[in-house]
């Protein structure tokens, strides 16, 4: 079975996973939050290789090199900016969670670390976000498994670390 993780911190200071996710914006060119962070380390190649993407709609998901990151790739998703509730958020959402671990299974990564995509600078409720991130992730490695052997959700403050323990504990995960 997959091992699901909850942790608290920096997702660019991961070292024992093969990808990390990044909270993108549809130019996939950088900008503030977790994409701000994820480019600062990286350095310049990752830019380089986002630039020759040309960009990456909602939901979707898109493989780059992790250059000075400590993973050797990073798989850019972009978020729905929340509007409340009826833009088809939720389903967007649940897209970047199933195409990363997508994109992820085809380049053979077996360890993946998400930030809690959306709930930065795009607005998502948390916990409405929270619920999606493990449902979909869950529902992914129920269907497919053998392919990722380890998920880690990164929280970068408490309250949010506190919303996912919960969920995990009423899912008899940890
Ligand atoms: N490690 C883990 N989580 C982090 C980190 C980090 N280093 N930094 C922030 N977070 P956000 P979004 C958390 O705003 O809402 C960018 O400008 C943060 O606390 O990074 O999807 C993009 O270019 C929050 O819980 O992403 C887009 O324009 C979560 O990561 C836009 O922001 C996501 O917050 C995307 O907004």
């Amino acid at each position: 079975m997959t091992m699901i993780h909850v942790i608290k911190g920096d997702i660019t200071r991961l070292t024992d996973v093969d990808a990390i996710v990044n909270a993108a914006n549809s130019s996939l060119l950088g900008g503030g939050g977790v994409d701000g962070a994820i480019h600062k380390a990286a350095g310049p190649g990752l830019l380089e290789e986002c630039r020759a993407l040309h960009g990456c709609p909602a939901g979707e998901a898109r493989v780059t090199g992790g250059y000075r990151l400590p993973g050797r790739y990073v798989i850019h998703t972009v978020g729905p900016v929340w509007r409340g509730g009826g833009k088809k958020e939720d389903e967007v959402l649940a897209g970047c969670y199933r195409n990363c671990l997508e994109a992820a299974a085809r380049k053979r990564i077996t360890s993946i670390a998400f930030p809690a995509i959306s709930t930065g600078i795009y607005g998502y409720p948390k916990e409405r976000a929270a619920g999606i991130a493990v449902h979909t992730v869950q529902s992914y490695l129920e269907e497919h498994p053998g392919k990722i052997e380890k998920v880690i959700f990164v929280l970068f403050d408490d309250e949010s670390l506190q919303i996912y323990k919960e969920l995990m504990k009423k899912r008899g995960r940890v």
